[in-house]
């Protein structure tokens, strides 16, 4: 209780807070995380797939993976976590979330200006970079009606609208989220801290003043660094640190 107090206390003092969030914050809506238990898919480990090797080798196993977790999101609800940050975005101004979660719960929930660092799990882009398509498109569709999916224009083959191991992240987003880490309260929700850049954002808001957070039911690479350590599942966190602001 005394860490929840002493973080309802620093948020009441807050101008600026940033919450980067990670995969912990939506395994209490049943979407598993990479890197736990129940992170591994037949007998790929998740961030085997996750990359543009995999793809060019085998499209459609990959397709087959996104295909099963995109039925898995759009049958999930935001939690109390997603819940309580949308919140905190429609009453002040300056608390952001900065996630690295492909799904669409924090934009259900309703949190504003979200900066999503790895894209998003419904939208789709052209594998051959084709002119005629646009960079990137929404496509909702869950099944999809042939896998698997195509480019409307050229008619090859689709991608996943997501950022895969040693591909670079849209600079817009770095450059949103880099800014966030010039915050008054910077928290980690729900992430192992273990892949870049998005690791190293928990560093550099430390490194401009900010007093910083993990909120995890693990120990992570980062938890040696935060000023605050709170072990236990997000969702109860965020939700009783809410309840005494
Ligand atoms: C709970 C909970 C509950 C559970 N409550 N907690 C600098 C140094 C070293 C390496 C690099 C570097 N810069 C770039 C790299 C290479 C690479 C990288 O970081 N590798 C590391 C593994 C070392 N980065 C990249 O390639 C990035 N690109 C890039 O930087 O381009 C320039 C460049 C390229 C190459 C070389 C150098 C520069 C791109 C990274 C893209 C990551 N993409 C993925 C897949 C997205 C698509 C998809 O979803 O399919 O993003 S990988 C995967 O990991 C996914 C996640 O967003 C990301 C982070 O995972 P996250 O969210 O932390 O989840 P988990 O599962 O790891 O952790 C969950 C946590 O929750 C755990 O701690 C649990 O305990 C906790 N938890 N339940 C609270 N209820």
């Amino acid at each position: 209780m005394a860490h929840l107090d002493q973080l309802a206390e620093r948020l009441r003092n807050a101008t600026s807070v940033t919450v980067l969030t990670g995969a912990g914050v939506s395994a209490a809506s049943g979407i598993p995380t990479f890197r736990g238990s129940g992170g591994l898919w037949r007998n790929f480990s998740a961030t085997d797939l996750a990359t543009p090797r995999a793809f060019a080798r085998d499209p459609v196993t990959v397709w087959e993976w996104y295909a099963w977790r995109r039925e898995q999101v759009a049958s999930c609800s935001p939690n109390a976590a997603h819940e309580v940050l949308a919140r905190w975005t429609q009453r002040r101004n300056s608390w952001r979330v900065v996630t690295q979660n492909v799904d669409d719960l924090h934009i259900r929930a309703g949190t504003l200006d979200l900066v999503r660092l790895h894209g998003s799990i419904f939208d789709l882009r052209c594998w051959n970079h084709c002119d005629a398509s646009p960079r990137s498109w929404r496509d909702d569709r869950v099944p999809f009606p042939e896998m698997p999916p195509r480019c409307s224009q050229c008619g090859g083959l689709a991608r996943p609208g997501v950022v895969w191991f040693g591909e670079s992240l849209d600079p817009a987003d770095v450059k949103a989220a880099d800014a966030l880490t010039a915050c008054d309260v910077f928290i980690a929700a729900g992430t192992s801290a273990l892949v870049y850049p998005a690791a190293g954002f928990l560093l550099e808001a430390s490194a401009h003043g900010a007093f910083t957070v993990e909120l995890n039911t693990e120990t992570t690479d980062a938890t040696g660094s935060v000023d605050l350590a709170i072990r236990g599942p997000v969702e109860h966190t965020l939700a009783e640190v809410d309840a005494l602001l």
